[in-house]
């Protein structure tokens, strides 16, 4: 077939969040995203960006964002002919760092793939093991245990088959035996966020207690082996997330028993293709896999879904409805969570769903065309 990408629209927009998110390193009020939109033959592909406001969660953020795409990632992907979309990622593999940004480039050219083929996204990436993705909730860290415990219903309420709280020192071990008293029988993980070290190691212990299905990424960003140290003295299985940005990164993981979880994002290892390898290295070594969540709009969420297709990820995830985030998404239908904690994967092409194009160009700061 042959895909040319012919033009680059990049387009930065704001959205404000129904409810502040808050992590062990910091709140988020309100979003900025930047949108790529990829045109070959007419026909556009979309790819959203993960990046968070500030440099918190990674090195990458809303600002570094669009200059890296400018100058860097737009020039080697314009007017060059890809065979398939499998092939963008090693065009710009020699940017050291920059996952997200690279990862935005990537998904909207697999997009853009699907859309010129006629079919859904989840087939072009060779995902379809399941027609509905099994879902859970992330829940960030509150001003009170009550308001905490009222959200936990609530999600329960709606369904969601797994709830996963954000902790940091000070907001854990008693916090979690509160949410256990009340919530025994749940399906309950928590994510630090990278907040502790191992001189934290006896406190962590004393979650072996609460039978969490997992805690994610309690040491820092880019550590694998504390983690290992710290896995061989807690039961409780840990989960990888920020140092996981490749799929390199997933054998030494695997190899060194720093985990037996992995949450795999599309934006921080750099699209597609490499989550695809970070999946198929966990297989492999049965190790099981759940898709992590950036807080995104409408098409991110969408290419989630289409991700969380792939075979291996068996355990819910951080892929939840629209309107817990936002009072008005950019894709129509939004996403929306079945009564049993499931979204119904989309049979149209590309992502699946269709932009509200009026809403979207309301919400631009600023648009740049790169032909
Ligand atoms: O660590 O998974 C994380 C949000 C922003 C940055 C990091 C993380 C998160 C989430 C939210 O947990 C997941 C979501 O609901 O999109
Ligand atoms: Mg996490």
């Amino acid at each position: 077939m042959g895909i040319r990408v012919e033009r680059i629209i990049l387009r930065h927009i704001r959205m404000p969040l129904v409810h502040f998110f808050e992590t062990s390193f910091g709140r988020t009020f309100e979003r900025d995203i930047i949108l790529v939109e990829a045109v070959a033959d007419g026909v556009s592909g979309w790819g959203e960006v993960t990046a968070g406001e500030n440099p918190f969660y990674n090195e990458e953020w809303t600002g570094s964002i669009w200059p890296l795409l400018i100058d860097y990632v737009a020039p080697r992907i314009l007017h060059h002919t890809f065979e398939s979309a499998a092939g963008v990622a090693a065009r710009t593999a020699h940017i050291r760092g920059h996952n997200m940004a690279r990862g935005g480039m990537e998904a909207a050219v697999w997009d853009l793939e699907s859309r010129l083929k006629n079919e859904p996204l989840w087939k072009t990436i060779g995902g379809g093991a399941r027609k509905e993705i099994p879902c859970g909730v992330s829940i960030g860290i509150q001003d009170s245990v009550e308001q905490l415990l009222e959200k936990i219903e609530r999600e329960l309420s709606a369904g969601y088959q797994r709830i996963k709280m954000k902790i940091k020192p000070g907001w854990d071990v008693d916090v979690i035996r509160r949410v256990r008293e009340r919530f025994p029988e749940i399906k309950l993980m928590a994510d630090a966020n990278s907040a502790y070290t191992l001189n934290d190691l006896d406190h962590l212990k004393k979650l072996d207690e609460f039978y969490l299905m997992m805690i994610e990424q309690p040491l820092a960003h880019d550590d694998i082996i504390d983690h290992a140290v710290l896995q061989a003295a807690l039961e409780t299985p840990i989960c990888l997330d920020e140092s996981i940005r490749s799929a390199h990164h997933a054998e030494q993981a695997i190899r060194l028993k720093a985990g037996q979880i992995i949450n795999i994002k599309l934006g921080r290892v750099g699209g597609f293709a490499e989550a695809k390898r970070v999946h198929d290295v966990c297989e492999a070594n049965l190790i099981p896999v759940w898709c992590g969540g950036m807080l995104e709009s409408g098409i991110g969420r969408a290419h989630n879904i289409a991700l969380s297709t792939l075979p291996d990820f068996v355990l819910p995830g951080d892929v939840s409805a629209s309107k817990r985030y936002w009072k008005q998404d950019i894709i129509t239908p939004p996403v929306e969570v079945t009564p049993d904690g499931t979204i119904l994967v989309p049979d149209g092409p590309g992502f699946g769903f269709d932009l509200d194009l009026d809403y979207l160009e309301s919400i631009v700061l600023r648009c740049e065309r790169l032909e």
